[in-house]
């Protein structure tokens, strides 16, 4: 019985994997000419019908109705009455990369009480040796625990649930220290800390562990479910994306961080999680979406890769209950997501693909870069500057980037030092 359920859950994961790399035998899209036709919402024109022709009134009245429609449709709205003022312990700090860097431990409760879920943050800071300047920062969360993206063995195993996986000793849902470092690829520490840059992430599942549980765990067990007949309880991206307010709050006190130069970043979904928390608050001073595909930069209505459908099917718990009307129905969404990008604006946001990750449609992640323009446009503010996705690994733009990087879908260290490009140009542009 187990050999057979292992047998037909590596047959799915067989084809999941070679659908995703290569398009063939697959229910999903990949053919540039089975694009089907469609026509996007219009970015500048308001729900009552009026062209929006500047900037003020893009911020007074199409920006906040954008922001809606994406609450209302797609990520759910945080509850009224979410206690946004976390507690914050320093439990640990110290020296590393040869007294190059400050380690800073730190654990957020979600409210007074203190047995009530917490988020460990760690954070790398440059030691100011020759400067007197604060730091800019990058923040992102990360997939399987703090303890992964680092070998320094400071950082504790997480205690938080996380999913399954043999190869790095996962099992009952507990993570192990095998798995220490095992994601270090994905967080150049050195890299960024020798730019002069600040680092800080938590694990996601801290904030609300990533399955279907009916809002039990998580910070959605501080805030059960009620009853909402228009379904806009905030999944659990949502809930990400206000982690990620909590934890600026708290980066934005710290003496040596610039708090204007603080950039979110996010890979796949922590990538559609990264492109929602910048959209919601524009503290953060700059965007990056790595690969965040469908639901995140990639255009819906395209239906390349992976499809709302699919996504609401694999991922139910994602996005608000609403955004199932849209499964196979992508036309009749209000948004689509170069509306997201332009959320951004007038802040930088950098897009970026891989050119064997077709599961998150690099063209429509592209597209919508180049359809946020009208916006920036009301800025005067320079954007992609090119009509067509670029070969792979030429970067293009300006107050909106794009990149598609050689390879796999993963964070590597290429598309780090785009960003790390792209954050220094912009912030000295802004000194
Ligand atoms: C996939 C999902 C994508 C992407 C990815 C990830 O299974 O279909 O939307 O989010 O997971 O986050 O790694």
């Amino acid at each position: 019985m187990i050999d057979k359920k292992l047998t037909i859950w590596c047959i799915l994961v067989l084809m999941f994997v070679s659908s995703r790399v290569t398009g063939q035998n697959s229910p999903f899209n990949y053919d540039e000419s089975r694009v089907p036709s469609y026509s996007l919402p219009e970015l500048l024109i308001t729900n009552d019908g009026t062209t929006v022709a500047n900037r003020r009134e893009w911020e007074r009245k199409r920006r906040p109705e954008v922001l809606d429609l994406f609450t209302t449709h797609m990520f759910g709205r945080v509850p009224n009455h979410v206690d946004n003022e976390l507690r914050f312990e320093v439990v640990e700090h110290g020296l590393v990369l040869q007294d190059s860097a400050r380690r800073l431990q730190v654990r957020l409760f979600f409210n007074a009480i203190k047995d009530t879920p917490a988020v460990d943050l760690l954070i790398y800071l440059p030691v100011a040796a020759n400067s007197r300047d604060a730091c800019p920062m990058f923040l992102g969360l990360n997939f399987m625990g703090n303890h992964t993206i680092t070998n320094d063995p400071q950082v504790p195993v997480t205690k938080s649930w996380v999913r399954n996986r043999a190869e790095i000793g996962y099992e009952n849902n507990q993570a192990s220290a095998a798995a220490r470092g095992t994601s270090a690829h994905r967080w150049p520490i050195r890299l960024l800390i020798d730019s002069g840059f600040g680092v800080a992430t938590a694990y996601y599942g801290d904030i609300d562990p990533d399955f279907d549980d009916g809002f039990k765990n998580g910070v959605h067990s501080i805030y059960p479910k009620v009853a909402d007949p228009t379904g806009q309880q905030w999944g659990s991206i949502a809930t990400w994306s206000w982690g990620l307010s909590r934890i600026l709050d708290y980066l934005q006190t710290l003496k040596s961080v610039n708090p204007k130069q603080i950039g979110v970043i996010g890979h796949s979904r922590l990538g559609k999680t990264s492109l929602w928390a910048g959209a919601t608050d524009p503290r953060f001073a700059l965007v990056i979406s790595n690969e965040s595909g469908c639901g995140g930069a990639a255009l819906s209505r395209r239906q390349f890769g992976e499809t709302v459908q699919r996504i609401n099917t694999s991922f139910p718990h994602w996005f608000c209950d609403k955004f199932q009307d849209y499964n196979a129905n992508e036309n009749a969404l209000p948004i689509d997501q170069h509306m997201l990008i332009a959320l951004i604006a007038p802040r930088p946001v950098y897009i970026a693909s891989a050119s064997e990750d077709l599961w998150a449609d690099p063209v429509g992640e592209f597209l919508s870069g180049r359809m946020a323009q009208p916006v920036y446009d009301l800025y005067g503010l320079a954007g992609l500057g090119v009509k067509m996705k670029p070969e792979p690994n030429q970067p293009v733009g300006n107050h909106v980037a794009y990149h598609l990087r050689e390879g796999k879908h993963n964070l590597l260290e290429y598309d780090w030092r785009q960003y790390i490009e792209f954050a220094i140009r912009h912030y000295a542009r802004n000194k």
